[in-house]
């Protein structure tokens, strides 16, 4: 009889507990995120316990272009399809209805847009990129006060999701000096350091973020877990770009390829297959962190969709561009 009753008190005891466990999950904040935070040791990305992460992943179009694909679903099926564990928000400055070349409500959609993609990725398990997507605008200090008001928002909104990276300038051009891009990184990384004191940071290099190797000879101090961005297109870029990637190895810069493709730079032209597969031997041997781009059917051969693809997610092989199935064989 007595056992009894210590086992219906036991019994009693565990649903107890059970229950006052899903109440306290219950109460966590429905942002907070799953995945490890990362950090940056010497050249690498790594987790918590040092091991090396390998990101992998797609970026989307610019955000204003393509916003149909800022879905639960195609996020899930990313992941899926090319295997990635990350997805880049392309947020334009200028181009095409940029965020800081349209209206305040054109900049409040598109915070709206961030803001589910974050949701969306952190559902499906996945790293995102918040990409401060500069083209035409070639000097990213051009829109510098709109950058630091944008990241500090940014980062005081995601400062708990460890799955959060911020890239603050996509490919400067036009000539900006490894001098100028430092002044504006440093200007936005302490906005982003005021509010989120771990999330990663990718800083992009002169020459469409190219000239690794001038940012190795003098990189941002004071700060831990930057890294910066280098970009290529298997078209058009080869060995040299390789040899600059070295250079900047060589002398401890952490590397994170945050855009690349296989046909030109112009993101049309042909897949050059070969020198794609070299980048990728370089990649693996070094654990550099690759983005794919874009996320879309855009009539161009960088774009991993087929134009005739109409859907913005369940998709299959066929729905896939040559540049969509090459990447799916090397994920
Ligand atoms: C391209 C898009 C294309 C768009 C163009 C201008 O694929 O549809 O018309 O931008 O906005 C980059 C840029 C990236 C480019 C891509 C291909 O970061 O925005 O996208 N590219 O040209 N750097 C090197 C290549």
């Amino acid at each position: 009889m007595k056992k009894t009753l210590a086992w219906k008190l036991f019994f009693t005891s565990c649903l107890l507990l059970i229950a006052l466990k899903g109440m306290t999950s219950n109460c966590t904040p429905v942002h907070a995120a799953k995945l490890p935070a990362l950090k940056v040791e010497g050249t690498r990305l790594v987790n918590t316990k040092g091991r090396p992460v390998q990101l992998k992943g797609v970026s989307t179009h610019g955000l204003s272009w393509f916003p149909g694909y800022v879905d639960q679903k195609a996020f899930k099926d990313i992941k899926k399809i090319w295997k990635a564990d990350a997805v880049r928000l392309a947020l334009y400055t200028s181009d095409y209805n940029g965020y800081c070349s349209g209206d305040a409500a054109n900049r409040s959609a598109l915070e709206q847009r961030i803001d589910k993609g974050v949701q969306y990725a952190t559902k499906a398990g996945l790293y995102v990129i918040i990409d401060w997507h500069i083209l035409s605008d070639g000097n990213p200090r051009t829109y510098e006060k709109q950058a630091v008001r944008f990241f500090k928002k940014m980062a005081s909104r995601y400062k708990d999701h460890t799955n959060v990276l911020y890239e603050i300038c996509n490919e400067p051009n036009g000539g900006t000096s490894w001098n100028t891009i430092k002044t504006y990184a440093k200007k936005v990384i302490r906005a982003i350091r005021a509010q989120d004191k771990n999330g990663v940071i990718l800083i992009g290099t002169p020459q469409w973020s190219q000239d690794v190797d001038i940012a190795a000879s003098s990189p941002i101090k004071g700060y831990k877990n930057l890294m910066y961005t280098l970009h290529f297109y298997a078209g058009t870029h080869g060995a040299y770009l390789r040899d600059k990637a070295k250079t900047a190895l060589d002398k401890k810069l952490p590397l994170f390829v945050s855009e690349f493709g296989i046909c030109d730079a112009s993101g049309t032209g042909s897949l050059n297959k070969k020198e794609g597969a070299q980048w990728m031997r370089f990649l693996k041997k070094h654990k550099i962190s690759y983005i794919g781009w874009n996320l879309s059917n855009k009539q161009e051969s960088s774009a991993l969709l087929r134009p005739s693809c109409q859907k913005t997610s369940g998709w299959k092989k066929a729905d896939l561009s040559p540049w969509g199935k090459w990447l799916l064989k090397r994920s």
